[in-house]
């Protein structure tokens, strides 16, 4: 008697673990199904979505090197427009705490051929010398916000670099740090122009600082120093 109550008990048991194990089965084919379900969804949806645009890196040398390195240097060399004779170079150095982290440009510039006095030279807004005028290279660079519309109550004037002193020679040359302007990210100065003006800057006229008719122009890119 005792044998088959043992017998019919693990029957019981036998019956329950069937069960279970059918259960579980169940839901590992399941789990494995809308696993597969996902991977084709995942898939369609890869593969019908138009391909990842790359952002365009400026902020990098060799954006493909192996080891990246940030660009810390620009260079513009300035050649004149229409009758102008000057001409220049001016050098940019980023002066970082650390590689990456700015906190303004150290600028060099250097030029012959301007008439004697002042002379404002600003960034511009678009990197395009050509023609006789200077004007492709569009208004005033804003260092942190809009370029062609910035605010009505804005106190200085945009894209400034100084201004050049020109001796009875025609020479200048000018070292300063230019806080606002950077090298790295949407607001970096590689690819706009340097414009040199006729006259200094009006510093009652922000953001323009109405300095005159445009006398050079440069393209500002990457160098290594
Ligand atoms: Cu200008």
């Amino acid at each position: 008697m005792k044998t088959d109550l043992r017998r019919e008990r693990g029957g019981e048991l036998r019956g329950e673990l069937r069960e279970r194990l059918r259960e579980a089965g169940a839901g590992v084919r399941v789990g494995a199904s809308l696993s597969l379900i996902g991977v084709i969804v995942m898939g369609s949806w890869l593969a019908c979505r138009p391909p990842p645009t790359r952002p365009i890196q400026t902020d990098f040398v060799d954006p493909g090197a192996e080891n990246i390195q940030p660009v810390e240097h620009a260079v513009s060399v300035v050649h004149p427009v229409g009758d102008g004779e000057a001409r220049g170079v001016v050098t940019f150095e980023s002066i970082s705490a650390e590689p990456g982290m700015e906190r303004g440009l150290r600028m060099r510039a250097r030029f012959t051929g301007l008439p004697e006095g002042l002379h404002a030279f600003h960034v511009h807004l678009l990197g395009d010398c050509r023609g006789e005028t200077g004007k492709r290279a569009g208004t005033h660079f804003n260092f942190a916000g809009p370029s062609r519309q910035p605010p009505s109550d804005i106190d200085r004037i945009t894209g400034d670099l100084g201004e050049l002193d020109a001796n009875a020679e025609g020479e200048a040359t000018l070292e300063a740090e230019i806080e606002r302007a950077r090298l790295q990210g949407p607001f970096s100065i590689l690819g706009r122009s340097i414009i040199v003006h006729a006259r200094g800057n009006d510093p009652e006229q922000p953001p323009i600082g109405a300095a005159g008719a445009r006398l050079a122009c440069g393209v500002i890119g990457l160098t290594e120093g």
